[in-house]
């Protein structure tokens, strides 16, 4: 009795203990590469070591500071859309213009050439306008995947509390999506600061796994006015078995060039949807309306970081680099580092960029690291 109550206890222990000895692995690859960076830091022309900044992980931030986070994305959602109502309806608030642009480029942008260093911008971006139109003086932060892969749920990030993006949706009885098994929620976000947060644009038929489905868009684009509470629906299942900590280091590690790279990265189980489906519920499993979820950020600026970590181990071979097409079911051409990323209404003063421009984080209009 003693010892089958205690095993469980004992293996258990000796997970947690792994997990602790894993737990820098992943900063320690950037520890090691940052030399490099520190490198081409020192040779760039917009960027220096005093203008340099610093994006770290959430739970690296104060109280203070995470609700300065927090109260800037709600200056966002506080703003005036910029787009055309006739031609956006949906398109509410500043924020929803970010939610906007990715559903109308989704096509191009995952699964192609473009990926990261469009994601790369787009992330920038949102911070970009976190600062400049909300007077935001941090960083954007990250949510690292592997350091609460045992039970996001309770990380900083998700456990709900006001300095946190909000916690798991209400669990209600429903089924699960054709990309992970039901989890905990499913049903509206009930605490912390977005508790009463609308989702306006979505669903695109076909597009979204939520359960249940959410009400259909009165457009066939996706772009109509469709006000919903928020949804998730996170759980342990897919971040144990495919972002933990020793998944990231294998990720960085067994990628010996970047269409390897970007292609295990996006696989079905790669970090990239296995966070996105952690996630999950309404719209964070809809791959066209996803960053209508203010966690999107933290998600992304992960897959950011360790694209950045990757790329630091052999900075001067892996900065330059481009595989893969330009449409995401194949078709289309190579994608080329001339290619033009456009952000169109959350451009950076609508600034189009050269996918070369986007490929190194202290050259082009960027400037900083992650710790
Ligand atoms: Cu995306």
């Amino acid at each position: 009795m003693l010892w089958s109550t205690s095993l469980p206890r004992l293996a258990l222990l000796f997970v947690s203990l792994l997990d602790f000895c894993l737990a820098d692995a992943v900063a320690d690859l950037a520890t090691k590469g940052r030399p490099n960076l520190d490198a081409q830091l020192a040779s760039s022309t917009t960027c220096n070591k005093a203008n340099l900044q610093v994006r770290k992980e959430w739970s690296a931030l104060s109280a203070t500071e995470r609700k300065a986070y927090i109260s800037a994305v709600h200056c966002l959602i506080a703003s005036p859309s910029k787009l055309d109502a006739t031609q956006y309806p949906g398109a509410k608030t500043r924020y929803d213009d970010f939610v906007v642009v990715h559903m109308k480029q989704t096509m191009s942008i995952h699964g192609t050439g473009s990926f990261l260093t469009w994601h790369r911008y787009f992330t920038w971006a949102y911070e970009q306008a976190l600062r400049t139109e909300c007077g935001y003086q941090g960083t954007q932060p990250y949510w690292d995947w592997g350091m609460w892969a045992a039970d996001p749920e309770t990380s900083p990030i998700f456990d709900g509390s006001d300095t946190s993006m909000s916690g798991n949706g209400e669990k209600i009885a429903h089924q699960g999506t054709f990309t992970a098994p039901a989890g905990n929620g499913g049903g509206c976000v009930l605490s912390g600061p977005f508790k009463n947060f609308t989702v306006n644009l979505g669903p695109v038929p076909g597009a979204t796994q939520a359960q249940p489905a959410p009400p259909p868009n009165p457009r066939s684009d996706g772009f109509g006015y469709n006000p919903r509470c928020l949804r998730r629906d996170l759980s342990n299942q897919l971040t144990q078995r495919y972002t933990k900590t020793s998944d990231i280091v294998k990720l960085i590690q067994n990628a010996a060039s970047v269409g390897p790279f970007q292609d295990r990265m996006q696989a079905g189980d790669g970090v990239h949807g296995a966070a996105h489906f952690t996630i999950s519920g309404d719209p964070g499993s809809d791959f066209y309306v996803s960053p209508g979820d203010p966690a999107f950020w933290l998600l992304h600026s992960m897959i950011d970081r360790v694209w950045y970590i990757w790329q630091i181990q052999d900075l001067k071979t892996r900065m330059n680099q481009i595989a893969g097409g330009t449409s995401m079911f194949g078709g289309g051409r190579q994608q080329s580092l001339d290619d033009i990323v456009d952000l169109e209404v959350v451009g950076v003063n609508r600034k189009t960029y050269k996918i070369r421009d986007l490929t190194s984080v202290v050259d082009g209009p960027f400037c900083y690291v992650y710790e």
